[in-house]
């Protein structure tokens, strides 16, 4: 008898290449599709081209510019550039600048029910909306997937959240999300894939669905995944696709490894607070704060539904003369079928600015709040400074009640509006039309890559050295997010394909002095608490230490994705074997860590500061422990690939 299997088992056991799918165990699948966007893109085309192969081996590969578009100086648009013509040369669609935000944009065109997709961008999971296996990783895995390599990670454990009931009007799938954070934190996800059942599942459309996988990896989960049913159907219908429908979800009596219970009809509109997405409340609780800025958009919530809710609630009014409100749509396509169902001219007469059809502000790229005001926004992070202000305190919330405040300029809970609820009726057909993504070229050898001086070669590290010596250049707390090792924003993001530049950023709100003393040092060591590198898939936040000459880091524990980027580039990941160590270790400290234990993961860390002997351990696979003696992933890869 077969025995039942949840959808995540189905998926990965269709997808493994290695190691049995028990939890904990290393595992490797192969990859369907992958996608990249500007930021992380550059470097992982890079990656790919310094493998030396011809030509992709994915069934589809795709590029997407929707972080970097603000062009103030020439970088961008050198990136720009780089990533139209690579992409051409190598078998790869390019979704022009100006076509949406790559998640939005690969769920209506591309994801496929049962499908893996590898993206190098946290929120990747958005897909699993449509009951794809989607998972962020850094560029360097982009990459290597791209040439066929497959995917290596740890087989997470799986969690069934059951929904049932049905959401009550003002209240929507963001609260769900949020509902989530609340209950299990930043870290509650790590090593974790949630997936989605329940007679709850039914009542949410696609987009809905893929809010709540989207902000999946605020959970630290490395994906989150729905079945693919009726909704799937009418959505793919929607989007021209019939024939990628495929009915999937998990077998009747399939076992998870955790559940969790949410009952829709009881979910209220919640709130998450400055500086963390899991600091949440329910709205009501702050009433009457004042509210300066509303931004409305991102991967999170830039769906026609989301848009069109706004519009209904802005519709013959405007916004707070106090606040300053703006709006990016997710996608070409969900402004078009705004314009044509003329929700778009109800936005543009309440007064809500029109931002373009990208990232903007959730990275810092333009619309930055004024000085210590608050700011609302439909994003998924709220890490502290992300926003380009400092001193602004930004909070996460639905679209509803987004627009509640825009036109109360006060946090408010939508339900108090004494709105009558709002039906969004979704078209049965978007209007597609494919004519910014650009398919690669028919003469490949023809295509010449263009590189401006913003693209610089990838700086090399050599072979592991033993022992690692070196100074503890910095020593920070818990939950270190990649926007802290590695700032975004509209000053630094267009230095991501130069990383000797970009180095001179590293830990800049922590410490702006960290990048001159590490120089100076030599390189070094970094000392952190728990859940450190959550957040970004970022390889950056790794790279740009790595340049500066970070030799290991030292922690309670990591974010899976940072740990992955570390590991990919060279620099010894260790955590604590007792967490109360932490504590004896002081920046400035000198410390040696002798690695002939790194086969069992076991070492000694020797403080010859303070005269302490601590012990350090890793729990990596074989194969992590070859690639961070090679010097990095890219190294072992050239050695694969030419094997
Ligand atoms: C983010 O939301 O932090 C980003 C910017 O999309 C990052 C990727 C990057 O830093 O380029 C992510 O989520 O992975
Ligand atoms: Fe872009 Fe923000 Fe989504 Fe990251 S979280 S992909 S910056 S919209």
């Amino acid at each position: 008898m077969m025995i039942p299997q949840n959808l995540t088992q189905k998926i990965i056991t269709g997808h493994l290449i290695s190691g049995e799918s028990i939890a904990g165990s290393p595992i490797a699948i192969r990859v369907d599709q992958t996608l990249t966007q500007d930021a992380t893109g550059t470097m992982a085309y890079l990656q790919f081209e310094a493998m030396g192969l011809d030509r992709i081996r994915t069934e589809l590969s795709v590029s997407y510019v929707d972080h970097n578009t603000l062009q103030s100086g020439f970088e961008n648009a050198d990136d720009h550039l780089f990533l139209q013509t690579i992409a051409s040369r190598y078998g790869i669609r390019f979704s022009r600048p100006g076509n949406g935000v790559c998640h939005q944009v690969h769920l209506e065109r591309f994801g496929l029910p049962g499908k893996t997709l590898l993206g190098s961008d946290s929120h990747t999971p958005t897909c699993g909306g449509l009951g794809m296996l989607a998972i962020g990783a850094g560029g360097l895995d982009i990459a290597l997937a791209m040439a066929g390599r497959p995917f290596h990670l740890v087989m997470p454990k799986i969690v069934n959240v059951r929904l049932t009931g049905r959401l009550r009007p003002f209240v929507s799938a963001k609260d769900v999300i949020l509902e989530i954070l609340l209950r299990l934190t930043v870290k509650g996800g790590v090593g974790k894939v949630m997936e989605y059942s329940g007679p709850g599942v039914e009542t949410l459309t696609v987009p809905e669905r893929a809010t709540i996988t989207n902000m999946g990896a605020e959970l630290g989960a490395t994906s989150s995944l729905f079945p693919s049913d009726e909704m799937t159907r009418i959505f793919l219908r929607a989007q021209g696709r019939d024939e990628h429908y495929l009915p999937l979800g998990a077998d009747p009596d399939a076992d998870y490894d955790e559940v969790l219970e949410i009952d829709l009809s009881a979910v209220e509109p919640l709130i998450a607070r400055p500086h963390s997405p899991d600091d949440v409340v329910p709205v009501h609780s702050l009433k009457g704060t004042k509210v300066h800025q509303v931004a409305m958009g991102s991967c999170t919530n830039s769906s026609f539904r989301d848009v069109a809710m706004i519009a209904a609630m802005l519709k013959g009014r405007k916004i707070h003369p106090g606040v300053s409100a703006a709006l990016s749509p997710g996608s070409r396509q969900v402004l078009t079928a705004l314009i044509d169902g003329g929700q778009w001219k109800d936005i543009v007469a309440s007064g809500v600015r029109i931002l373009e059809n990208a990232c903007g502000p959730c990275i810092g790229m333009g619309f930055s709040p004024p000085t210590d005001s608050v700011s609302l926004r439909t994003f998924n992070r709220n890490f502290s400074g992300r926003s380009g202000t400092k001193s602004a305190r930004v909070y996460l919330c639905s679209p509803e009640t987004a627009a509640a405040a825009a036109l109360t300029g006060e946090i408010t809970d939508p339900r108090d509006l004494g709105m009558e609820p709002v039906q969004v009726r979704t078209p049965e057909t978007f209007p597609v039309d494919d004519a910014m993504i650009l398919l690669p070229s028919d003469a490949p050898e023809r295509v010449v890559i263009q590189r401006g001086p913003n693209i610089q070669p990838l700086p090399i590290k050599g072979p592991l050295s033993d022992p690692v010596r070196g100074t503890v250049l910095l020593k920070v707390g818990d939950n270190i997010t990649t926007d802290h090792i590695m700032p975004a924003g509209a000053k630094i993001l267009p230095l991501r394909s130069n990383i000797p530049a970009i180095s001179e950023y590293v830990f800049e709100a922590v410490d702006p002095t960290f990048p001159k003393r590490a120089r100076e040092a030599g390189g070094g060591i970094v000392v952190g608490g728990a859940n450190y590198g959550q957040g970004s898939s970022r390889e950056h936040a790794a790279l740009a230490p790595m340049a500066l000459g970070v030799k290991a880091v030292v922690v309670k524990s990591f974010a899976r994705i940072h740990l992955a980027n570390l590991i990919n580039f060279g620099i010894l990941p260790l955590v604590f074997e007792d967490e109360g160590d932490y504590e004896t270790i002081a920046q400035d400290d000198t410390v040696t860590i002798d690695t002939s234990g790194l086969d069992s993961g076991r070492m000694m860390l020797r403080n010859e500061t303070q005269g302490t002997d601590i012990r350090v351990l890793h729990n990596l696979s074989g194969r992590d422990v070859r690639i961070l003696r090679a010097g990095g992933a890219l190294a072992f890869a050239k050695q694969q690939i030419t094997d």
